[in-house]
């Protein structure tokens, strides 16, 4: 019958939840979106794919009456998933911008990782389950690797024992999923969770279904290192967006034409490397500081149909700022952001305009609450906000010569400088700003970025390695996560990157643009080498 492929999807237009309806989709079913309380009450089952800030939510739902009609629903033992908020909102409170009061179905209260020992908080990546009890829906993760993405945690004690499905440890050990009767939740992100997260999705949509189990497989003890392909996207002359690569940022030909260089189609492409086994794609609009990106159709349209098929998390940058276009309409960099979030980015990356928006902050003193890096935080969260940096090594007799932080370096300058101060730049390379990496990674951390997106331009394309300096330097700076990116020509630079640094993921472009190394080589080289992967 027809409400036999119908999920009730409850979006209270908080974020973006275009990830769910895309893995719903894939796996045959319809979506019916909760309009009113009674949809609720008279769902055959319901995903709550909780998104935003707790607070938000919560108010949310109290004034629509959806606060009521849930408590109904789950009391009464209906088939139910909530997601990462979703797996929150159903405990007592939350410590997130409050305390806050939750539905109150589950003892206990919701708090902050705790980044003093260590730990980087968004907990961003693949990490590992302990399962606790039988879940009914998590029968093929055995040991292997899902996706989280959150800064707040439910914890276990002995009140809320007969709830706890598996947990998961970062830091502290904390509830990863939750189950009692038809009701389910995780804190993970099974849509974003590759072919486990499917097959999770998959028993609880058909949970008579005789599936098999297959469990066993894989190795998962902890927080993987991420590696991710990254797709610098822009239009060539003939106005085809292309995947382009550049040498130094250099993206044309070294022919009379100077064409730009050609790497294949952007949609074919991401799906390859999901394939392939990436953690991450990403898609890097790099005109998008000329080209207006809600202009630039086109790469709406990659992420629209990337997302259809591609279930590990995107992430788009390019061109997120305010802009008034030729018909004088504004719009904000919000608008923009928020545009790239509908079209199924789960993650967008700012580069140019967290340049300057540090440097105000460090001139200033003063959080304004209006830059385009605190707007989007603020409103998706900073787990959904990267900042890219373009930095340019710029060598220096002494570390007194500037007045940005230097490194002593491992290669000794042109004319055997032993320090360098990596300085920020604009519009794809092309300005140098009064900046240094160091200070902007401070500053966007406070902005509230949730991730950096560490590029080196001397390295980019050269396939010499990662610059260890500069990503020891950043990583070791802040406490969100860092993705080393630019120079990896062998997988011994992934491994070299992750036994130097406290990056959390390293990114590469041109390796697997001209197929000199599969994700998979890549892997299996770490994996060897004693480092925690997702395989
Ligand atoms: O300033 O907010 O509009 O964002 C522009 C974005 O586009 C920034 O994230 C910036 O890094 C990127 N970008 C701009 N111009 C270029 C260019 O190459 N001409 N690409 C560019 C950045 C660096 C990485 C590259 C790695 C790995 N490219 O994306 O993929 O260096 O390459 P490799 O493995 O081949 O060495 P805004």
């Amino acid at each position: 019958s027809t409400t036999d492929s119908v999920v009730t999807l409850l979006d209270y237009g908080a974020g973006n939840v275009r990830s769910v309806r895309n893995a719903i989709k894939h796996l045959g079913f319809d979506i019916k979106d909760v309009q009113n309380p009674e949809d609720i009450l008279n769902a055959s089952r319901l995903i709550f794919p909780g998104v935003g800030a707790f607070g938000n939510a919560m108010d949310v739902l109290n004034k629509t009456g959806m606060a009521e009609a849930l408590c109904a629903y789950i009391e009464k033992d209906r088939p139910f998933l909530g997601i990462c908020l979703g797996l929150q909102l159903l405990f007592e409170s939350s410590e997130e911008n409050g305390p806050v009061k939750g539905l109150g179905l589950i003892p206990g209260t919701v708090g902050r990782f705790d980044s003093s020992n260590g730990f980087r908080v968004p907990h961003i990546g693949w990490n590992a389950l302990q399962i606790t009890t039988d879940s009914g829906i998590l029968d093929d993760v055995g040991k292997r690797h899902v996706y989280f993405v959150h800064s707040y945690r439910a914890m276990p004690s002995d009140n809320n024992k007969e709830w706890v499905s598996s947990t998961c440890n970062y830091g502290d050990t904390f509830i990863a999923s939750i189950r009692r009767g038809n009701v389910h939740a995780v804190q993970f992100h099974p849509e974003k969770s590759g072919d486990v997260g499917l097959s999770i999705l998959r028993r609880f949509l058909y949970p008579k279904a005789q599936i098999t189990k297959k469990p066993g497989e894989g190795k998962a003890l902890k927080l993987a290192q991420r590696v991710i392909a990254c797709l610098d996207v822009r239009a060539n002359d003939k106005g085809d967006l292309v995947v382009t690569k550049g040498d130094q940022y250099d993206v044309r030909e070294n022919t009379d034409e100077k064409e730009v260089r050609n790497l294949g189609k952007p949609v074919e492409l991401a799906r390859q490397y999901y394939i392939d086994g990436a953690d991450e794609v990403s898609f890097l609009n790099i005109t998008g500081f000329r080209d207006f990106p809600l202009g630039d159709l086109p790469m709406l349209q990659v992420l629209k149909y990337t997302s259809e098929n591609v279930f590990v998390p995107l992430t788009v940058g390019g061109g997120i700022r305010d802009f008034t276009d030729a018909n004088g309409r504004h719009y904000t960099s919000l608008e923009v952001a928020s545009e790239y979030f509908r079209s199924g980015a789960d993650k967008i990356s700012i580069g140019s305009d967290a340049v300057y928006a540090a440097e105000e902050y460090l001139r200033t003193g003063v959080k304004t609450g209006k830059t385009s890096l605190e707007q989007i935080s603020r409103v998706y969260g900073n787990q959904a906000v990267v900042v890219s940096i373009d930095p340019r090594r710029v060598y220096v007799k002494n570390p007194t010569d500037v007045q940005f932080k230097t490194v002593r370096v491992s290669n000794l300058g042109p004319n055997g400088e032993e320090y360098a101060w990596y300085q920020c730049t604009v519009n794809g390379g092309r300005e140098g700003r009064p900046i240094g990496a160091y200070e902007l990674a401070k500053a966007v951390e406070e902005l509230g970025a949730g991730e950096i997106l560490l590029n080196c331009i001397d390295c980019d394309g050269q396939g010499k390695g990662f610059d260890i300096d500069l990503v020891k330097l950043i990583s070791d700076a802040v406490s969100i996560p860092v993705i080393a990116s630019s120079g990896a020509g062998v997988p011994e630079h992934f491994s070299e990157v992750f036994a130097k640094t406290n990056a959390s993921a390293a990114l590469a472009a041109g390796i697997f643009h001209r197929k000199e190394v599969p994700i998979q080589t890549v892997k299996e080289h770490l994996l060897k080498e004693g480092i925690e992967v997702r395989i």
